[in-house]
């Protein structure tokens, strides 16, 4: 029995059809290759059986038929000679040399299965990590095998500090009770149209690119949409962008002093008397100490620490404070600095005070489709097991409805042994020494301390070829059936198996598989076709009968904080201890935390070590994306290597006259962790004092002697493994450097 009523879009054709000599699968793009969304596609194969095109789904809402380079590329990821093609094993003792032998999945399976019962036999289920890297389909899988098996460490394996976007969600969890996102009509399948919704007067993108990104299910075309729509545009960016170039404000701070301009801001718009008296006394807590707190941030000094000048950020806060409604897309930049709470909380907070929270084009609570994306089983271990996991004691915080371990002090445990020794991992969809770890050298060390590894991936990675035990081949999405439910979206979105490659496996398939063996009762499905149906039981549809029906909708309801629904005692409020917005939390304090936004400087850096600053006279950023590739993806194929062929460094002109370099040299990027090869880029997006490094680096094409040259090229050499006071939020975009030439032969 369906427990809620689904809106769905009506379609054309069958999910299935013939176009000429082709066949066309309509669904979604849900991972791998990498990409956070799920877009609306329709893949085209032959009569082999072969990915021949992807396009755009113009019947599904959320894309509108419009899709990126990637996954116009994706026939050449899928199809591509370098995919691992079968599970394949290594004696431990050549760790770092291409000695591969090939086995079958029975084989693979017998031999996973088997060690890690040994290990949890022997030593505990707990000294087993279980690792993912960005957020693709695996949450789900990866949690229920880690659970299932009885190991508390799950984790984002190597991201020092969590710092990508756990900061934002547990930040506005403990202050909030739940995350909003820019209200750009995406929970509502007649998008623009709907009656209910309303185009926000203003957009502040903060810390996100939202055009390359497409992160966290925010679609990056939707801001021309509503651009179109009369939608202006404020972007909190040290870097220009096409995208600032159209904005009404463009606030080009210094990186990682977000904290302070939106404090800065905040002095404005409460002493000039700018908030939002209505909401702020019946819904918010804690403001009087907030408006006391602000006082330490007055725009002179923030123009100051921020490199904004004083009189942009006054009319920012007026800008911002005057459009009703404004709704705000943030972005890792926010989580990539080490007191990435605060620096949240303050910005949220901007907000708050404004009454943007859960208005239409405000700031919305979305509904869950299916309520899981935070894990699933997570009643499937022990309490006992539970207690176990690495962090738990250093960062209180982390009590909080997340079931992961504390990654920095993950790091400690592999290399310290205490309070346990760790014995094996499992890294599924994680590239830990080309692109999540910080300090990747360490990471491999830490890696090779284990017994026992394994690695799930489409290709062979550094991380791979240093440090596996196994690999096993996983499968691209036109290869593998299943679901896109949760994560802030509101909708249900099917991925439809067309073709075949090798004997790579769906990451849900392999899992299930391995969880079968560890844990039967936990994993009782015949197929994959069984588990997903289960899964959207609560749907009254099976997923063969989802598949004709998605994308689905729930209807969704503004003002939630109004009737009750916020709150699993349904009273009017949010979901806080206070019932309100906590601008001073309760949780904070009770974890020994700040309750308070605050600002502190990025160390090192200009403010808190002016001494280091002669010998690294550069502020350095990481990782602002790119088109050509995800993360540490995509540097195989042709087509996309052409586009970005090397890694770069962004330059202003005046810094790279200055240090004679010229436009496509190499030149050394360095710092008191470590130095990376890049290619200079003389760009005037920066400004002369700050330089900006693309991440993710490997080359594929130097093969596996040297682990692909990935230690010469990889950023976080320069990035050190250090997380805030909380546990979450690491200097990733914020450094220091001094550049200078590569010399021939280096
Ligand atoms: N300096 C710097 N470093 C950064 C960042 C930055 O901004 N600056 N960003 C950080 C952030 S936010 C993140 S999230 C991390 C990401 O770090 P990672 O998640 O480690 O990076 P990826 O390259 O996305 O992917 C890991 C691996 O997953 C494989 N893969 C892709 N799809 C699938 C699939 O469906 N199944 C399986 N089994 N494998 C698959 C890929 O081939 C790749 O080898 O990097 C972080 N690193
Ligand atoms: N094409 C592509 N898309 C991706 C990814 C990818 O690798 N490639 N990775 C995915 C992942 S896992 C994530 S987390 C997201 C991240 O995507 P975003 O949230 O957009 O983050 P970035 O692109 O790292 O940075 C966004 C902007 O922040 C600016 N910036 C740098 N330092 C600071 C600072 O200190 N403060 C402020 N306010 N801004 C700063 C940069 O100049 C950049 O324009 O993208 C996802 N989407
Ligand atoms: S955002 Fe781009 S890469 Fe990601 S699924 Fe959509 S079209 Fe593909
Ligand atoms: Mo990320």
């Amino acid at each position: 029995m369906a427990e809620n009523e689904y809106l769905t879009v009506p379609h054309e054709k069958p999910y299935k059809y013939q176009e000429g000599d082709l066949t066309v699968t309509r669904g979604s793009a849900w991972t791998g290759p990498g990409c956070h969304l799920g877009c609306g596609v329709l893949l085209y194969t032959d009569d082999d059986g072969k990915l021949v095109k992807v396009e755009g789904d113009p019947e599904n809402p959320y894309n509108d038929g419009r899709l990126c380079v990637r996954c116009l590329a994706l026939p050449e990821v899928t199809n591509h000679k370098d995919r691992l093609l079968y599970p394949m094993k290594r004696d431990p003792k050549d760790r770092g040399k291409d000695k591969w032998e090939r086995m079958s999945w029975d084989e693979a399976i017998d031999l996973v299965a088997g060690k890690l019962i040994e290990i949890r036999d022997k030593y505990g289920a707990e000294t087993v990590i279980f690792g993912q890297g960005t957020g693709r389909d695996i949450s789900s899988w990866i949690t229920r095998l880690a659970w299932s098996y009885g190991s508390p460490n799950y984790t984002c394996f190597a991201l020092s500090g969590l710092a990508c976007y756990l900061p934002r969600v547990a930040g506005m969890a403990a202050t909030c009770g739940g995350y909003t996102v820019a209200d750009c009509s995406q929970q509502f399948p007649d998008r623009y149209d709907n009656p209910n919704w309303r185009c926000p007067e203003l957009m502040v993108l903060w810390g996100n690119y939202p055009l390359r990104a497409n992160s966290d299910g925010f679609y990056g075309h939707w801001m021309i949409d509503l651009m179109k729509r009369g939608m202006k545009i404020m972007m909190v960016d040290p870097r220009v962008t096409w995208l600032s170039l159209k904005a009404e404000a463009h606030l080009r701070l210094r990186p990682g002093t977000d904290a302070a301009l939106a404090l800065g801001m905040m002095n404005v718009i409460i002493n000039e008397d700018l908030y939002d008296h209505d909401f702020v006394e019946k819904w918010t807590y804690g403001f009087d100490e907030l408006a006391e707190r602000v006082q330490e941030y007055p725009p002179s000094k923030v123009a100051e620490i921020t490199w904004v000048p004083e009189e942009e950020i006054k009319s920012a806060a007026r800008m911002l404070a005057s459009a009703k409604p404004a709704a705000m897309q943030w972005g890792l930049a926010v989580d990539m600095v080490k007191e990435a709470l605060p620096a949240g909380q303050a910005i949220v907070g901007l907000f708050q005070i404004t009454g943007n929270v859960d208005v239409p084009g405000g700031n919305i609570f979305p509904v869950e489709l299916i309520a899981y994306s935070g894990g699933w089983g997570g009643e499937l271990i022990s309490e006992e097991q539970k207690a176990k996991r690495i962090g738990l004691d250093t960062y209180p915080l982390l009590a909080l409805g997340f079931q992961v371990a504390q990654t920095d002090e993950l790091m400690k445990t592999m290399l310290t042994d205490k309070p346990y020794k760790m014995r094996g991992i499992w890294l599924q969809t994680n590239n830990a020494i080309a692109c999540m770890g910080a300090e990747p050298k360490m990471v491999l060390e830490a890696l090779l301390r284990l017994e026992f590894n394994v690695v799930v991936d489409l290709f062979m990675t550094p991380t791979a070829m240093a440090c596996a035990d196994v690999v096993l081949p996983a499968a691209t999405y036109p290869e593998k059936d299943g679901l896109r439910l949760g994560d802030g979206l509101q909708r249900g979105e099917v991925i439809n198996k067309v073709c075949q490659i090798g004997e790579a496996k769906s990451d849900a398939e392999i899992n299930l598989m391995l969880g079968k063996r560890l844990n039967p009762e936990a994993w009782p499905w015949d197929s994959i076709e069984d588990m997903l149906s289960s899964m959207i039981a609560t749907t009254g549809m099976t997923f063969p009968e989802l598949r004709e029906q998605a994308p689905l909708y729930l209807p969704f309801e503004y003002k939630r904080y109004e009737t009750g629904k916020l709150r699993a005692d349904g009273q009017p409020g949010f979901n806080t201890a206070t019932g309100r917005i906590e601008l001073w939390s309760t949780f904070y304090n009770q974890c020994g935390l700040d309750p308070m936004p605050y600002f502190d400087e990025p160390n090192p850096g200009p403010g808190a070590t002016p001494e280091l600053m002669d010998e690294y006279p550069f502020v350095l950023t990481t990782g602002a994306r790119r088109w050509s590739s995800f993360h540490s993806e995509h540097r195989q194929l042709d087509r996309l290597r052409r586009m970005d062929p090397w890694p770069y460094i962004e330059i202003h002109p005046d810094t790279a006259a200055e240090l004679g370099f010229v436009d496509g040299e190499w030149v050394w990027v360095e710092n008191q962790m470590g130095r990376a090869k890049r290619t200079v880029k003389i760009t005037p997006i920066v400004d002369p004092r700050v330089v900006s490094c693309d991440h993710g680096w490997w080359l594929p094409e130097k093969g596996p002697e040297n682990l692909y040259d990935v230690f010469d090229v990889n950023i976080n050499n320069l990035v050190p493994m250090a997380c805030g006071k909380s546990g979450f939020g690491a200097n990733y975009k914020t450094s220091i450097c001094k550049l200078y030439k590569v010399e021939k032969g280096e």
